[in-house]
């Protein structure tokens, strides 16, 4: 499974929330209209985070959502996701590539033009560019312009997302710029109706792209 809509790519968080808490939350997103789903854990054990993975997966199967794992091509593997997605620090793509195989989704993160053409050398299927805006979510980035947004998607042919403090209300820059979507984490994870804000996120960007 290699086709893959990443309009509206939901990347979890599970902080502070109970599992069952957390699997209602990524539920809800995807009842939303969430069109790719990452599971994005930073502090579990492997057997833990294979443990989840298994019902995440179980959920996103429902909804004929992929399941990109965030670091972890092990993981990945283990729960037969549709994919991984690899940092600068994490397995180089090449080699993230050649383990999962041609009909995995591998993903990788850009902030610069030469960094996006050496991810779809190296066998990228979507890259993620930002931070966009300051983010609140635990992760190690700066800032990316929108010059350099639209200077990526014009660089390489594979689908861009925009990713870092987007939420319904500050989108507005991305206008024009021709991304395949956008990666919101805490819009929709810490929202009080995460249904609702990925409903509200998904008609912002059809009307964006
Ligand atoms: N990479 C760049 S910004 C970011 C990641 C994983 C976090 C985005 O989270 P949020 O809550 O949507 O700002
Ligand atoms: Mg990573």
């Amino acid at each position: 499974m290699k086709k893959f809509d990443s309009s509206l790519y939901f990347i979890t968080d599970s902080t502070g929330y109970t599992e069952e808490e957390f699997l209602y939350r990524v539920e809800q997103a995807l009842k939303g209209g969430a069109t790719l789903l990452q599971l994005r854990e930073k502090n579990k054990s492997t057997r833990e985070y294979i443990q989840l993975a298994e019902k995440v997966h179980a959920i996103a199967k429902r909804y004929n959502v992929p399941l990109i794992i965030d670091d972890r091509v092990d993981v990945a593997l283990a729960v037969d996701a549709e994919g991984v997605h690899v940092g600068a620090e994490d397995m180089p793509i090449a080699t993230a590539r050649r383990l999962m195989g041609d009909n995995k989704i591998v993903g990788a993160t850009a902030k610069t033009v030469p960094w996006a053409k050496d991810a779809y050398e190296q066998g990228a299927d979507y890259l993620g560019v930002g931070a966009i805006y300051p983010t609140t979510t635990k992760v190690k980035t700066v800032l990316t312009s929108t010059d350099t947004l639209r200077d990526i998607c014009n660089a390489v042919p594979i689908p861009v997302n925009a990713i870092g403090g987007l939420n319904k209300d500050n989108m507005d820059v991305l206008s024009g710029i021709p991304i395949a979507g956008i990666c919101v984490v805490s819009a929709i994870m810490k929202a009080e109706n995460p249904k609702k804000v990925a409903e509200t996120l998904k008609t912002r960007v059809k009307e964006l792209l």
